[in-house]
């Protein structure tokens, strides 16, 4: 299944809350593999292997082993994602979602092609240690602090993790930890270490669960708990009371990488099948489609993609500023041709070099100049256009002009008309306002 959508240009905001309509998935059913007993965690309710093979699954079917984290699972997205690979690929997937600790011991072991985690120290200990050969950037999502409505520690509001945590302790509040080495479990951990606190006592509970069985606990429990968002976010679809508590912090952050297990393990490690697994997951469309998943229901995307080739998609997708001001300013400015157009616009009219008048729509000149802010010391302001001709005039009679604008040109970009004032001023093609 390709994707037919289109990347939208989306702010550095974690959280950006554009809706777009989530594509279905494709029904494929995805094969899964049931934790080992080493593996602690029951996730949800795993996709049946189908019995009848699908167009993918006919003779010679080539089954990748991923060992992933509960969240990818718990949260749906695995159900979403995978059905699409096979679609794409004719790999099946066996998933066995477990703790990223336990994944990435799978991985050491040999027992895994390919792991999807999020456990950064970890995963470059991996690396180092030549059980990886591939690792790329995946998706990020956070962790956020949850807890009861009535916030018994007085958590509410708090920008900081550890003054959260630091709290929650002091007040013996329950707090359920996953314990179980999972990526959440880790950075859980961090935080503790972090605001010089070794949780232990009554209040402290070691689940050794996934994170969808630990918010189900917490809830009953009315007990704190660090969660990744995803999950938090799919489970309050359910029942969940739990409310998003402490949220934001650099801290919380929650990268996800994709490591290709290496081979020289042993022989039945697939690198071809995990070299396409990581191919097609960093792909600009399936990033796209990580990007929608559950956002036109939600509001919000529960992972945000993150892999190299999408964000140079999206710095390529990012339009040339039409217009810029540069130079003494307080706040340079860089102008798509839109945002320009969506100014509030005046009409004037001025006369060409020859005597004939015209009339001209644009965004006043003063106007653009006041947004900048020229500093106390600038004298000048000097006009660029795309021909490369400049010409200039004191910054003071420009703020002085009530009637210069930069006008809209019908083939695009535009020309500055400054009239009454010397013809060499009405600039066409001006790209850029210097301050100087
Ligand atoms: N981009 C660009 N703008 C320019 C010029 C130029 O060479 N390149 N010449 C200037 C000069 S010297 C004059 S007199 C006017 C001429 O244009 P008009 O006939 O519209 O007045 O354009 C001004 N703007
Ligand atoms: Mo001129």
């Amino acid at each position: 299944m390709k994707s037919t959508k289109f990347a939208k240009i989306f702010g550095l905001l974690v959280l950006a809350s554009m809706l777009l309509a989530a594509c279905a998935p494709a029904a494929t059913p995805t094969a899964v593999v049931e934790p080992t007993a080493a593996a602690v965690e029951p996730t949800a309710a795993p996709v049946e292997p189908t019995t009848e093979p699908t167009a993918a699954a006919t003779e010679g079917t080539k089954t990748l082993i991923l060992a992933t984290t509960t969240s990818t699972q718990d949260s749906g997205l695995l159900d979403y994602l995978l059905p699409m690979f096979t679609q794409d690929t004719g790999i099946e997937v066996s998933v066995i979602a477990v703790g990223s600790g336990q994944a990435l011991q799978m991985g050491k072991d040999g027992d895994a092609d390919v792991l999807l985690v999020h456990s950064p120290a970890a995963e470059k200990t991996f690396m180092d240690d030549g059980d990886g050969i591939r690792r790329e950037d995946v998706m990020y999502n956070d962790f956020v602090i949850v807890g009861p409505e009535a916030d018994p520690a007085k958590i509410t509001g708090m920008t900081a993790a550890v003054d959260a945590f630091t709290a929650i302790a002091n007040a013996k509040a329950p707090f359920i930890s996953r314990g179980d080495e999972s990526g959440t479990n880790a950075k859980e951990l961090a935080i503790w270490k972090a605001a010089k606190i070794e949780p232990a006592g009554d209040w402290y509970i070691s689940a050794g669960q996934g994170m969808g069985a630990v918010l189900t606990m917490a809830d009953e429990q009315q007990a704190y708990t660090l969660s990744d968002r995803a999950t938090y976010l799919a489970q309050t679809q359910k029942d969940l009371t739990l409310k998003v508590l402490v949220e934001g912090d650099k801290l919380l952050l929650n990268p996800y990488g994709v490591i290709a297990v290496n081979p020289a393990k042993n022989a039945k490690i697939q690198n071809d099948l995990a070299n396409q697994f990581i191919d097609w997951i960093i792909s600009v469309p399936v990033q796209q489609k990580i990007m929608d998943f559950k956002k036109a229901e939600l509001g919000q995307s529960l992972f945000i993609p993150q892999s190299k080739l999408w964000l140079e998609s999206q710095t390529a997708a990012a339009p040339a500023a039409a217009l810029k001001i540069t130079g003494l300013v307080e706040t340079e400015q860089a102008w798509a041709e839109a945002d320009v157009k969506a100014m509030t616009t005046l009409e004037v009219e001025a006369a060409n070099k020859d005597g004939v008048m015209s009339k001209y729509t644009g965004v006043s000149l003063k106007s653009l100049l006041e947004l900048a802010k020229p500093k106390a010391d600038a004298t000048t302001v000097v006009f660029v256009a795309d021909d490369g001709f400049t010409a200039e005039l004191p910054l003071a009679d420009a703020l002085a002009c009530e009637k210069c604008i930069v006008s809209f040109r019908d083939k695009g970009g535009f020309s500055t008309v400054m009239p009454d004032m010397a013809n060499k001023l009405n600039v066409k093609g001006v790209i850029e306002i210097q301050v100087k």
